[in-house]
C-alpha cells in the first residue's frame, strides 16, 4: 500500500489563519480523513487553531429545513449580500443534491458562480455528500466548521433533515435558521409535537408563490410561541424569496441581530464552549467507545477539564486522546482522573 503524505498540522494552521485556500482545503481533507495517523494530526491541527477567538469572533450559522425548501438557493442569496458587504464566508454544505447519481457535489458552488463569475478569494464552499444519513450530523462537520471559523467572518452549515439533524445543528451553530416550505404542514406539526427545537429564525422561502407562503409564515409565528423559548429573543419569522431576492436583507438583519443578542447577554462564549464540550465527548466516544470515555475519567471529569480550558478545548481533547491511547497500550484500565 502506498503511504499518503499527510501535511504538517502546525504549518497548515498558520496557512489557514492567513486564509490560504490550499491550506483551508488541505485542513478540511485532514479532518475528514479517518486513518489513525490522520486523526493524530487532525487533533494537533485543531489544537493549534484554538484560542480566545473561538469564543468571541465570527458567526456560525446553521441553515436547515426539509428537502427542497430552497436552503441552497437561500444560502446563495445570503452569500451574495454578505460578499457585497465585504464579509468573508465559508460554507459547509451537507447536501443531498451532491449525490453522485445527480452529478457530483458542486450544486451550490455552481449556483453561486452563475451570478458571480469572477474568482472570489473571500468565499470558500465545501460540499459534503451524504453526511446526515444516520439520523444526525456526522462528527467531522463540527471540527470542519470550527476550522473555517478560524479564517472566515461567517461560516454557514447547510443540512437537510428533521429531528436529530436539527438537534445536532443547534449544537454547532450560534444561530439556527430554519427554511420552511410554503403550504407544508410538516414543520408546524414537528414544532407543536416538540420533534424539532425552535430555531432562532424562521425563513419561509418561496414568498413569490404568494398566499401559501404568507399563510405558512403566520401559522409558524403562532406555533413558535412555546414555553421553551429563550428569554429576550423574539424568534422572528421572515418571508423570503431566494429567487427574486425579496426579503433577504431584512432576514440577514435578523441573523446579525441574533448574534448581537447572544453577545450582549453574554451567551455567545458560553454557548460555544458548551457546544465544544458536547462534540469533544462525541468525538472521544466515536473513536474509543464508552470504555475510552471511562479511561479519560468519565463524563463529569471530562466536562470539568474542558470547562477549565474553554479557549482551547481541542488541545484538551488532544491531551485526553493521548492519555486514552497510552492507557490502551499500557493495558491499564483504571478509570481515575487523567491528571
Ligand atoms: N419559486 C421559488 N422557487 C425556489 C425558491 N428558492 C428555491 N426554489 C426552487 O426550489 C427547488 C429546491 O431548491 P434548493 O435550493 O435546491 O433546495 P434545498 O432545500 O437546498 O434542497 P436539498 O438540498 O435537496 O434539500 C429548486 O427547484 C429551486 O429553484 C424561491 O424563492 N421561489
Ligand atoms: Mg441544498
Amino acid at each position: 500500500m502506498t503511504e499518503v503524505k499527510l501535511p504538517d498540522p502546525e504549518q497548515l494552521a498558520a496557512g489557514i489563519l492567513r486564509r490560504e485556500r490550499a491550506a483551508v482545503a488541505s485542513g478540511l481533507n485532514l479532518l475528514d480523513n479517518k486513518l489513525a495517523a490522520a486523526r493524530d494530526r487532525s487533533a494537533r491541527l485543531l489544537a493549534s487553531l484554538s484560542g480566545e477567538r473561538w469564543l468571541n469572533d465570527g458567526h456560525l450559522i446553521g441553515v436547515t429545513g426539509p428537502p427542497g425548501a430552497g436552503k441552497s438557493s437561500l444560502v446563495a442569496a445570503m452569500i451574495r449580500e454578505w460578499r457585497l458587504a465585504g464579509r468573508t464566508v465559508g460554507v459547509l454544505a451537507v447536501d443531498p443534491s451532491s449525490r453522485p447519481e445527480l452529478g457530483g457535489g458542486a450544486l451550490l458552488g455552481d449556483r453561486i458562480r452563475i451570478k458571480n463569475s469572477s474568482y472570489d478569494e473571500g468565499l470558500f464552499i465545501r460540499s459534503l455528500a451524504n453526511r446526515s444519513q444516520l439520523g444526525g450530523v456526522a462528527t467531522e462537520v463540527w471540527p470542519m466548521s470550527w476550522l473555517m471559523l478560524g479564517c472566515f467572518d461567517i461560516v454557514v452549515i447547510e443540512t437537510v433533515g428533521v429531528g436529530q439533524t436539527e438537534i445536532d445543528i443547534a449544537e454547532i451553530g450560534d444561530t439556527v435558521c430554519y427554511v420552511a416550505q410554503p403550504a407544508s404542514g410538516d414543520t408546524i406539526q414537528y414544532l407543536k409535537s416538540g420533534i424539532i427545537e425552535i430555531p432562532d429564525i424562521f425563513a419561509v422561502n418561496k414568498a413569490d408563490l404568494g398566499t401559501s407562503a404568507r399563510k405558512t409564515a403566520s401559522e409558524l409565528g403562532r406555533s413558535a410561541s412555546r414555553p421553551d423559548r429563550r428569554e429576550g429573543w423574539d424568534y422572528p419569522v421572515c418571508l423570503v424569496s431566494a429567487t427574486t431576492n425579496a426579503g433577504i436583507k431584512p432576514f440577514l438583519e435578523h441573523v446579525d441581530r441574533h448574534r448581537s443578542f447572544l453577545a450582549d447577554v453574554g451567551l455567545l462564549g458560553k454557548l460555544r464552549s458548551r457546544h465544544q464540550s458536547a462534540w469533544v465527548m462525541r468525538l472521544l466516544k466515536e473513536e474509543f467507545g464508552t470504555f475510552g470515555l471511562d479511561l479519560a475519567g468519565g463524563h463529569s471529569i471530562i466536562g470539568q477539564r474542558l470547562s477549565e480550558n474553554r479557549c482551547n478545548q481541542f488541545a484538551e481533547y488532544e491531551r485526553m486522546r493521548m492519555h486514552i491511547l497510552s492507557r490502551f497500550t499500557s493495558g491499564k484500565s483504571s478509570s481515575n482522573s487523567t491528571r
